[in-house]
């Protein structure tokens, strides 16, 4: 194994996108040692990379930021009621330089390879430049759609043109002006990228497999109104928010759809139309239980897109038959069913003629030859473990994380796996992550995290380790409450489906935003159930020096396991 070229730290970030961020901000600010190491040459993660036309949040500026620095919350300025990449990775940078972050990343390093120790209980990170990193802990900040699916259609290498991924996009703009343009896919990027592409491009043809839902975002510039309602009451918002099953205001709903007369029904669904973005995934609270109130919504949507588009045709195709609304993610839009009124804008059906390979001059279906200057693969993500599995990661007795997850994800609490000792994830596998509020679950786990770093300096302890029991039980917990929903009822990221030979798992934790924190914070409170905690052999005490028989009692104690009928 190469020679550690730096001193061995506390901790080892791997990712500087908004989690890792605020772990060095968090972690530094509490006397730990840490480095970032980072991919890119620069901070903002996903925000980073997805550098798309079009790309934004789909979660409302306002409250897309963190909420850690009440300072920050009032300097920073929102322009848009939901900002643009370029305006959300400036956040990202702005924070980077306000706390001083920049000197304690590490950029341009890929992680490659992470292995545990068990005689000495260290990490040790290569770059695939063999350069190598040692700590104690370490903590994968790797953002849950940071690894791009780039579709294995045959003769893709041939094709002639300019090829781009959405989520790998090139610094430079790309110029579509004047070029015959392909887009494969029709998700969250495309959704965003094609209304700006066809209003630059010649000619676009969009290849849709499977069409998605999606709400207007009625998005504009931020009044100063709402700005100053924002920040004059951040406290109480933030809070509340907390308390909602996805960490996002306006969303959560008191009525299953039953309960409502079907005038009602269609007033809620207006309304929740009107308001725009991911709020009408919620518009009943058993929208995601029940496939009639789920309908509801649904052929609500299809009413809507067939009153934009007003060629017949190309409305039913971009109508979704196939999923429960919401079982896939929404997608939020500027004028993207309007786009398919343009002239220069032409919707290709892959699902009854699929594409059957690119040549060096476009696209090839089963019923036609597309010849194209450019393709945007909008394809997606190798979503939520491919991140991790990217990097050769073993715990004890050389396990791969690879091996251990070959059936699908297998974590406590989506925060720490069971034979990886000292390896923390944020927004892991079987956390809400991806189902919320994405700053606030980040929020959540970093400060979960430190809390329990300092209770370890604090009693002694330098290893701990999610127990087997903990982890089956969680995994059981985490099916059993998507099981019954209709998360499950399509072929989804979220379920792995879009990767060919990927388990079929759903995967983000589906109970709540606010149960799980409590959950949470139950296992913290009662001493970190779930998790065993030793000294190292090789480890001088630190700090705090635990008795002997308080450490024969923690290191033999086995943790009761969290309550799980306060979420199902
Ligand atoms: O990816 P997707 P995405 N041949 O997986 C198609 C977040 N996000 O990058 O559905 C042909 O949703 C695939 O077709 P099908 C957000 O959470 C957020 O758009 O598998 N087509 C699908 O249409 C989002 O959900 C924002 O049949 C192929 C598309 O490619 C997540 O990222 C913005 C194919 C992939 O859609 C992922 O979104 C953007 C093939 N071989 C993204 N392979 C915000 O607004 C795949 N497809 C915050």
């Amino acid at each position: 194994m190469a020679a550690h070229k730096e001193p061995v730290l506390d901790i080892i970030v791997v990712g500087a996108g908004f989690a890792g961020l605020y772990l060095l901000y968090r972690l530094r600010t509490l006397g730990f040692q840490t480095l970032v190491i980072e991919a890119a040459d620069g901070v903002g993660g996903t925000r980073y990379w997805n550098r798309y036309p079009g790309a934004r949040c789909d979660v409302e500026s306002m409250a897309y930021s963190y909420s850690f620095s009440e300072s920050l919350e009032q300097d920073w300025v929102w322009t848009e009621r939901y900002a643009a990449q370029p305006e959300i990775l400036a956040y990202a940078n702005h924070v980077t330089d306000r706390f001083g972050l920049r000197k304690d990343i590490r950029f341009n390093t890929w992680v490659a390879r992470a292995v545990f120790t068990e005689t000495d209980g260290l990490w040790t990170l290569t770059s695939d430049e063999e350069l190598s990193f040692g700590a104690r802990f370490v903590i994968m900040a790797l953002g849950c759609l940071s690894a791009p699916h780039r579709p294995d259609i045959p003769g893709i290498s041939e094709f002639a043109g300019e090829c781009y991924h959405t989520g790998y996009w090139p610094h430079q703009e790309v110029d579509f002006s004047g070029k015959t343009v392909g887009v494969i896919g029709t998700g969250s990027s495309a959704v965003q990228a094609i209304p700006l592409i066809a209003e630059q491009a010649a000619h676009l043809s969009v290849f849709q497999r499977t069409p998605n839902f999606s709400i207007p975002a009625w998005n504009g510039p931020l009044d100063e109104e709402s700005q100053r309602h924002w920040k004059n009451n951040y406290r109480t918002l933030r809070a509340k928010a907390k308390r909602t099953s996805s960490g996002i205001l306006n969303m959560d709903s008191d009525h299953c759809a039953a309960e409502l007369s079907p005038d009602e029904q269609l007033r809620e669904l207006d309304r929740r139309w009107q308001h725009g973005g991911l709020i009408m995934w919620n518009a009943f609270n058993d929208i995601m239980t029940d496939p009639a109130s789920n309908e509801l919504a649904a052929s609500f949507v299809r009413r809507k897109i067939r009153e934009k588009v007003k060629d017949r045709k190309t409305a039913d195709l971009l109508c979704p038959e196939d999923h429960p609304l919401g079982s896939k993610r929404l997608c939020v839009d500027t004028d993207y069913y309007e786009t398919f009124n343009r002239k220069n804008v032409t919707l290709v059906d892959i699902r009854s003629h699929p594409i059957e390979k690119i040549t060096a001059q476009g696209v090839q279906t089963s019923h036609d030859s597309y010849a194209l200057d450019v393709i945007v693969l909008a394809t997606g993500f190798d979503a939520m473990t491919g991140p991790m599995m990217k990097i050769d990661i073993r715990g004890r007795d050389g396990v791969s994380i690879e091996r251990k997850w070959s059936d699908g994800p297998r974590t406590y609490l989506g925060i720490a796996i069971a034979d990886f000792p000292n390896l923390f994830m944020v927004t892991g596998p079987g956390s809400p992550s991806v189902l919320s509020n994405v700053l606030l679950a980040i929020e959540q786990h970093v400060d979960w995290i430190s809390d329990c770093l300092c209770h370890m300096r604090s009693t002694g302890f330098d290893i701990i380790e999610a127990s087997p029991q903990a982890e089956d039980d969680w995994v059981i917990h985490v099916n059993d409450v998507a099981n019954p929903t209709l998360y499950t009822h399509s072929d989804s990221w979220y379920m792995g489906a879009n990767i060919p030979g990927k388990p079929r798992v759903f995967m983000p934790y589906v109970g709540g935003a606010a149960n799980y924190r409590e959950l949470c914070n139950e296992v913290s409170d009662q001493g970190y159930t779930g998790f065993t905690m030793s000294k190292s052999a090789a480890t001088a005490p630190r700090n705090t020096v635990v008795s002997a028989n308080e450490q024969q009692r923690i290191d033999s104690q086995t943790f009761s396991q969290p309550r799980r009928n306060s979420t199902s």
